[in-house]
């Protein structure tokens, strides 16, 4: 199976950007500032997709602009974050530079700059708001994550889905759709989903190290009722 069916970026854009990606010496990735599951496990996966690439990987740069520049804990169980390079070490002009689920430029933080000197910047996201900021635009509001275009990218580009690139994947797409519960939890998202688990990941890992959206706002309130009785 494959989700290129879920997009609705045109299928000359998805081939102008693979064409980019293979001729590229250099691929720099990028999330948004303050990044949740769906960025990172979304850019994750595509950095260890380049990197095993059969024939010769390209030299693969991954980052996001926060400053100072820290993993948030709840995500450091994602494979590949050992392999994040701090904004101060990222190409200032990258050859090509792919953006993950950052809906403008200035959700970029740190790495704007090197967004706006990029020869080539492909945009992945799916959010409504999106301002198509990228020279390719592969941006689907009806896409339930960014990590089903993750998905979809690394189809295109032919490289086979492993556990480790499908546990940031899988943590994505269970972030984004409330684990399953949000209206955009289609049937594709389900087959996603039992692909992403066949590669033998375990779904108790999200569950236990992100915490659910319930207990978010659990704390939230907790906060809330604590800042209150301060007065
Ligand atoms: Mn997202």
């Amino acid at each position: 199976m494959t989700t290129s069916s879920m997009t609705t970026s045109s299928d000359a854009d998805w081939a102008r950007a693979v064409k980019v990606i293979d001729g590229a010496s250099q691929v720099c990735l990028a999330c948004h500032v303050r990044p949740d599951a769906d960025a990172l496990g979304s850019m994750l996966a595509v950095l260890d997709a380049l990197c095993s690439r059969p024939g010769g990987p390209p030299s693969v740069v991954a980052s996001f602009g926060d400053e100072p520049f820290e993993v948030p804990a709840i995500l450091r169980f994602l494979p590949g974050v050992e392999q994040l390079t701090a904004p101060a070490d990222y190409p200032a002009q990258p050859e090509v530079m792919l953006s993950f689920d950052a809906a403008s430029i200035d959700r970029l933080g740190a790495l704007t700059g090197p967004a706006t000197a990029a020869g080539e910047l492909i945009v992945l996201d799916h959010h409504a708001s999106s301002t198509r900021f990228g020279t390719i635009n592969l941006v689907d509001p009806a896409a339930a994550a960014t990590a089903v275009l993750a998905t979809d990218l690394i189809d295109r580009l032919a490289i086979p889905l492993t556990e480790q690139m499908a546990l940031g994947l899988y943590a994505g797409l269970v972030t984004d759709t409330g684990s399953f519960k949000f209206s955009a939890t289609t049937p594709q998202v389900h087959e996603l989903a039992a692909r992403l688990l066949s590669t033998g990941i375990d779904p108790g890992i999200v569950s236990r190290e992100l915490p659910s959206t319930a207990l978010s706002w659990t704390r939230m309130l907790r906060a809330g009722l604590a800042l209150c009785g301060r007065r």
